[in-house]
């Protein structure tokens, strides 16, 4: 079947996390005159799509993701002035932009909420989930993501408020028609400024079903069953595709946690008119105990590879999909799902080449394409994210084995990716004059921007030769995604493959030199490698690989 195209099926997206990208003015937060100096570099990745985390007004009590005005800019990033030339900037380089859209919920200090609890006849009450206790105890026994109780008490009216995340992040009612309303307003208003789509932050949550106790001890377990895709998300979804999204000929993606792949189609089926793409997380918690990410647990490396293969299923279906391996709420690629010792160079590449030879929308995050790794601070007072400070607290206060939980943060905390961008080796890494708002991973004097820029062996290289071949061969877009033995327990391989084209990938996701065997699917007796972490240009028997340490190679069959 000859799959629909679009402009952002075939993109590639490089993500930002402003607050560390550069800063412009010296204050020592990134802010969007940083952006702007950037353009060039990031136009020499040969990347398609910017989308860049929340840039709104904020207490920045997570960052941005608690907004306070959704229709200005955050005063250390810069202004209105500043965004319009932002957007022209890219637009002119033949880039495209997409938002964070984060509705799920406001700030506390959005005026909405300052108005809904003002007293509960107040118009805005219903813009927010107010529900009354019971026997002294909150409406049920709904756990925050961030920990501790979902739902906040208010003093003055004797009610409490849901919120699923920090308790500044009140949830939104979408069973209010006004509410949705604003939303697609607010949606129109920065799409009339030019911008070309939306990151739908947590999308799957803004549908809540009975406020019963969920029965469930583990958080995941009731994200899936109780917390996401709730009875009136495929409406609203719909609604807001009829009202907005259809208009116009733009990127959606709907970050999605606790999306199953049984739900993953409905998201994303092209006739249901809902969202372009939705990022699921079953590779992202694939190595999260019960207790959550400070909870780790050994990463199963086949179950990781049959969940890319299974999301693959939705896109033969009539969908699409993304990929992705990072972003700003986990630890850095290369730390996590490559070597960030020994063998640095060499996984580093290989897991470019996986999120450039897979099916899908490929999203590259800021840093990863010169192998930024994780930091582990020497003292507790380093650590920025409240996710982390959260956890400090309750370990301290529970006499909690700290040294344990320092090891889960450092391995799995959110601060990791959130380190500034490292452009030299200079001072801060280049990134502020000034002492940055979160400290630099002190790497940056062997990892940095500047010494991968010429060097044709560096990972950044590598990164920007893989996109231009990515661009240049739809194959690797569209083309069927075929897994080579999946149950190895060390190579992902697969065949992407269509009337035009045959690739095959073949990664060693291990430092041992292992054997692999090709299945005979394609003819590979004309084969050559056109892309090679070990700067190999020959194969040596068509099929049969003795691989080294984290090898990938990327052959062209015909
Ligand atoms: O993240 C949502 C979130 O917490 C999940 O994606 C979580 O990481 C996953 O279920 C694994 O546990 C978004 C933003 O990306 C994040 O930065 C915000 O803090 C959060 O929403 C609240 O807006
Ligand atoms: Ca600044």
């Amino acid at each position: 079947m000859e799959m629909k195209r679009a402009w952002w099926k075939e993109s590639v997206v490089y993500q930002i996390y402003p607050r560390s990208f550069f800063d412009g003015n010296g204050d020592g937060i990134g802010d969007l005159q940083g952006i702007i100096g950037k353009l060039d570099y990031i136009k020499s990745l040969g990347v398609d799509v910017i989308w860049i985390c929340p840039i709104y007004e904020s207490p920045n009590d997570d960052n941005g993701y608690d907004i306070s005005d959704y229709r200005s800019i955050m005063k250390e990033f810069g202004d209105m002035g500043d965004f319009k030339q932002l957007l022209e900037g890219i637009h002119q380089r033949e880039m495209k932009l997409v938002m964070d859209l984060v509705v799920n919920h406001t700030s506390d200090e959005h005026p909405w909420f300052t108005e809904s609890r003002s007293g509960i006849h107040n118009p805005k009450r219903d813009y927010y989930i107010w529900r009354h206790g019971e026997n002294g105890k909150p409406p049920n026994n709904w756990q925050s993501f961030f920990g501790g109780d979902a739902w906040e008490y208010d003093e003055d009216s004797g009610e409490y408020y849901l919120h699923l995340f920090s308790k500044k992040q009140p949830d939104l009612n979408w069973e209010n028609p006004d509410v949705r309303a604003e939303v697609y307003d607010i949606m129109r208003f920065w799409l009339e400024q030019g911008v070309d789509g939306f990151r739908m932050d947590v999308i799957s949550l803004i549908s809540k079903g009975e406020f019963a106790d969920t029965p469930y001890e583990i958080l995941n377990d009731t994200t899936q069953q109780v917390y996401a895709s709730g009875p009136r998300i495929h409406e609203f979804l719909h609604e807001m595709n009829q009202e907005v999204i259809r208009h116009f000929d733009i990127l959606t993606v709907g970050e999605g946690p606790g999306i199953t792949l049984a739900e993953g189609l409905d998201y994303v089926k092209e006739d249901r008119n809902e969202l372009g793409m939705i990022f699921h997380f079953d590779h992202m918690v694939i190595d999260h105990g019960n207790g959550g990410r400070f909870d780790p647990v050994l990463l199963d490396f086949i179950k990781f590879k049959k969940i890319f293969m299974e999301w693959d299923q939705i896109v033969k279906k009539g969908g699409w999909t993304s990929i992705f391996l990072g972003n700003h709420d986990f630890s850095r690629i290369v730390s996590r799902f490559g070597d960030d010792g020994e063998f640095w160079e060499k996984s580093a590449k290989a897991l470019c080449m996986m999120l450039l030879s897979l099916r899908g929308t490929t999203y590259l995050y800021n840093g990863d394409e010169i192998g930024m790794t994780n930091v582990a601070y020497d003292s507790w007072e380093d650590y920025r994210d409240l996710v982390t400070l959260h956890a400090i607290h309750d370990a301290k206060n529970n006499g909690a084995d700290t040294e344990v939980l320092k090891k889960a943060i450092d391995e799995q905390g959110r601060d990791n990716s959130r380190t500034p961008m490292q452009w030299t080796s200079g001072e801060n890494g280049g990134f502020s004059e000034v002492e940055p708002w979160i400290k630099t991973n002190p790497n940056y004097h062997s990892i940095n921007i500047q010494s991968q820029d010429d060097d044709p062996n560096s990972i950044l290289n590598f990164y920007r030769e893989m996109i231009k071949i990515r661009k240049t061969y739809k194959t690797l877009v569209y083309g069927e995604f075929e897994p080579i033995a999946i149950d190895h327990p060390e190579v992902f391989a697969y065949w992407r493959a269509d009337q035009h084209d045959v690739f095959l990938s073949v990664i060693n996701f291990s430092k041992k030199d292992v054997i692999f065997e090709a299945d005979g699917r394609y003819d590979l007796s004309n084969a050559v490698i056109i892309m090679s972490n070990y700067n190999r240009t020959v194969l040596p028997e068509p099929g049969k690989f003795n691989l080294a340490p984290w090898e990938a190679m990327l052959i062209s069959a015909n």
